[in-house]
């Protein structure tokens, strides 16, 4: 299970404290206090893993470890290590104190999320013409203490929509190395999976159904997980009555989710083709570009598809070819554009 919306707990490392100390025996050898080191960091690291955030499962309450104090003859504590706690790239942090959201999108890329305390100052940085063996020094500071919502959004270039057992896994695996589970039963994808085809990233999630944003099916949860993308490859089962219907009855759930994801360029696909005479393919080929002429309309193309045909897998790929163009092109950032 990939986990895709967690809450953490973190309070950076707490400043160490400042030294009261003097040379010799006698004070007026002058003030030596070092002070304290500042405490750790609490940061979160982009990475490519999609399930890093398993790993923060569970992590309760986590303390960044703390500054050590100043000690005698100028030694400066040693400041405490930075907690890096690695989070997949697509991860969207939610401050839950402040209400602050912020994105990691590339790998290595460091937020830091709770600053640790400064260290206290030691008596020697408390000297002065008027006093010269000074006994001040100061506590560190507490580390920050934040509440965190972590929700990872893919960061995928083409989203593989439609009803369940349309072919969408099929797809995905037959253009990329993807190995999604496939099989000819309703909700065999059970959660996301991603593909690359070149630089372009694709993502199949679990088919929608009429109804799904009441929580029917599978939900509309995974589509958060294409919010993101530039388009859409939304399949229509050729084996649908009426594909018209389908389409629409998606677009639905589709808009109850995110009305932006109507905006997005779509290219539809009427699958498993091969279970129809050619006459019966047109048919609900012109039915589904009817729609595709309707005001408003951001469908690109309408064809027909079975992937036991080279021919039209080739189609597809020549799809990609110009996605992937033009992300090279722009030098695309698929967030910055939605
Ligand atoms: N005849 C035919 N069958 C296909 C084609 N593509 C996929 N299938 C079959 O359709 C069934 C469903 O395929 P999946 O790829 O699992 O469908 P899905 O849309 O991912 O389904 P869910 O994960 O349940 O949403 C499988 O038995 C596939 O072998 C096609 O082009 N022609
Ligand atoms: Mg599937």
């Amino acid at each position: 299970m990939i986990t895709d919306d967690i809450k953490i707990n973190v309070t950076a490392g707490h400043g160490g404290k400042g030294s009261v100390a003097f040379q010799g025996v006698k004070k007026s050898l002058g003030p030596t206090g070092g002070s304290g080191g500042a405490g750790g960091n609490a940061v979160l690291m982009g990475v490519s893993d999609l399930t890093a955030l398993n790993q923060l499962r569970g992590m309760g309450e986590t303390v960044v470890e703390d500054g050590n104090d100043g000690q005698p003859q100028f030694h400066d504590g040693r400041a405490g290590k930075d907690l890096i706690l690695n989070v997949p790239v697509g991860t969207v942090i939610h401050n839950l104190d402040t209400g602050e959201k912020q994105e990691i999108i590339k790998v290595d890329e460091r937020v830091v999320v709770a600053k640790g305390g400064k260290g206290g100052r030691g008596n020697f940085l408390f000297r002065s013409s008027r006093n010269t063996s000074p006994e001040q020094f100061q506590p560190g500071l507490p580390g920050e203490e934040v509440h965190l919502r972590l929700e990872l959004k893919f960061i995928a270039d083409v989203g593989l929509i439609g009803y369940p057992n349309v072919g969408k896994s099929s797809l995905l695996n037959e253009l990329t190395r993807a190995n999604s589970k496939v099989a000819n039963y309703h909700f065999t994808t059970l959660e996301p999976n991603l593909g690359v085809y070149y630089e372009l990233i694709l993502a199949d999630i679990p088919g929608l159904i009429e109804g799904a944003s009441e929580g029917r099916g599978l939900g509309i949860k995974f589509l958060r997980h294409i919010e993101r993308t530039k388009v859409l490859f939304h399949l229509v089962s050729a084996e649908a009555e009426d594909p018209a219907k389908d389409y629409r009855a998606i677009r639905k759930e589709l808009a109850a989710h995110n009305k932006e994801m109507l905006k997005k360029p779509e290219y539809i696909f009427l699958s498993k083709s091969d279970m129809l005479t050619k006459s019966a393919v047109k048919e609900k080929i012109s039915k589904l570009e009817k729609i595709s002429k309707q005001k408003n309309s951001t469908i690109k193309s309408v064809m027909p598809l079975t992937i036991y045909d080279d021919n039209d897998v080739k189609k597809v790929e020549k799809i990609l070819n110009l996605l992937k163009e033009e992300k090279e092109e722009k030098g695309a950032d698929p967030v910055k554009d939605a």
